[in-house]
């Protein structure tokens, strides 16, 4: 320890008068809610790609950060010192799960054998950091994206080698995912899509997505991957329409092809707002369809528009995403931080407190959520909004053996109108205000 960040403390929870920056002031790990421990219902994850990749570069300049770690980028040294400094970042923060994609890990080469035999010689050390830890592996993933051979889709390719180039990168990211004992393995369609309806068959890509995944199945569950395949929908960018576009549209599709039994969604909050949708919108969507799985917890920008993978802060939101998840009964993965630093907080110290940041708006969220449900003020009004079918003719509607011919007739009975009743949106975002600020 305390080789990569040596001025940074290991952090601790001192309370919310606490102020110290390297300091939780929300998460405490070890605080019961709903009969279990903070860190058990917030299985908090790293994203190798934001915090040990990615160093600022964006559209219009370049990197700002250094996140070479004493090593020179490109080089297997390099690969392993980001191992060093992210177990030594995780230990600090009592972060106990990271996600990967294959070209993270380590730099791809020419030759898609020496890329796989880079990825052998990394997973053996991050295995051995692994044991000595107990940081687990929330999930993995391949990069079909970035590459140009990408450009044209990876599953929804037009390109007979390219599909074989992207199933190879698939059976080596499950390959490692299982040897690193992963909870899930993750589908992120970035350039399955199009730009132009003029050039796609839309069908045709649809369908080769399927097959990509079938064979993705096939071959995890023939190494032994028992956990979940997900889906991680959004709607557009890099292309302008993404198939993956949100919940209900990728649930719709893994029913299609008969892929719902082996996948759930890995939703972000991110590409949430990009779909138009609220974050707690497509969580409760991929609830009530049981295909709610793993979180991307971060946030996005209202006035920008575009993904910005910002760490979470918007405490109303994390609450909005705790309610669901505890309404859920839990997840099965975790809330990994697919977030990075503003492009200016590029010093090592802004990754810990970003981190520390995104945790505490989780805990807090957490912490409020319980509240809404101890309450009962929300539930309650809920359960009475629709009490005309629990008895007579709403009971009937419910059993499924009531014709239109029988509603007609008991609506001609009643002859006179209806007069629906109030909503009360007002009134339940003020009892959600009183348990915010109480
Ligand atoms: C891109 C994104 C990805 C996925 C994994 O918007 O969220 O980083 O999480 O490929
Ligand atoms: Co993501």
């Amino acid at each position: 320890m305390n080789t990569y960040f040596p001025n940074i403390p290991s952090v601790k929870y001192e309370g919310k008068d606490s102020k110290n920056p390297f300091a939780f002031k929300f998460y405490d790990p070890e605080r019961v809610i709903l009969g279990k421990k903070m860190k058990e219902h917030l299985p908090f994850a790293m994203a190798w790609w934001h915090n040990l990749c990615a160093a600022g570069t964006d559209m219009f300049g370049r990197d700002t950060a250094d996140k070479s770690f004493g090593a020179t980028p490109g080089t297997m040294e390099h690969a392993k010192a980001k191992v060093d400094a992210g177990f030594e970042f995780m230990q600090k923060l009592g972060i106990e799960y990271f996600c990967f994609h294959d070209v993270d890990l380590v730099p791809e080469a020419d030759d898609i054998n020496e890329t796989n035999r880079r990825l052998d010689e990394i997973s053996d050390y991050i295995l051995v950091k692994m044991k000595e830890t107990n940081i687990k592996c929330l999930w993995g993933t391949a990069n079909m994206f970035s590459n140009p051979r990408f450009m044209n889709g990876a599953g929804s390719t037009n390109s007979a080698d390219v599909f074989c180039f992207a199933a190879a990168q698939i059976k080596k990211a499950l390959d490692v995912s299982v040897k690193l004992g992963a909870k899930g393995y993750v589908f992120w369609g970035g350039r399955e899509g199009y730009e132009t309806l003029l050039n796609t068959d839309v069908k045709f890509e649809q369908e080769n997505i399927a097959r990509l995944m079938k064979m993705a199945v096939a071959y995890g569950r023939k190494i032994g991957f028992e956990g979940d395949f997900y889906i991680e929908p959004k709607p557009k960018e890099p292309m302008k329409h993404q198939y993956d576009f949100d919940a209900a549209t990728a649930i719709g599709f893994l029913r299609q092809y008969g892929l719902d039994k082996d996948f759930k969604l890995n939703i972000e909050a991110n590409h949430a707002t990009l779909a138009g949708h609220t974050f707690e919108h497509e969580l409760r969507i991929s609830a009530i369809n049981g295909m709610l799985g793993s979180i991307d917890a971060n946030q996005g920008d209202y006035l920008l528009g575009w993904d910005t993978d910002e760490f979470p802060s918007d405490v109303y939101s994390a609450t909005m995403c705790m309610y669901e998840v505890l309404k859920a009964g839990g997840l099965t993965g975790g809330f990994n931080f697919d977030a990075k630093t503003r492009r200016p907080s590029n010093t090592h110290e802004d990754m810990f407190l970003s981190f520390i940041l995104g945790m505490d708006t989780f805990a807090l969220g957490l912490i409020k959520a319980a509240e809404l449900i101890s309450d009962g003020r929300i539930d309650e009004f809920v359960k009475n909004k629709y009490s005309s079918f629990e008895s007579d003719i709403g009971k009937k509607i419910l059993s499924g053996d009531a014709t239109l011919d029988e509603l007609s007739a008991y609506a001609e009975k009643s002859a006179s109108c209806p007069k629906p009743e109030s909503g009360k949106q007002e009134y339940l975002l003020s009892v959600v205000n009183s348990v915010l600020f109480n």
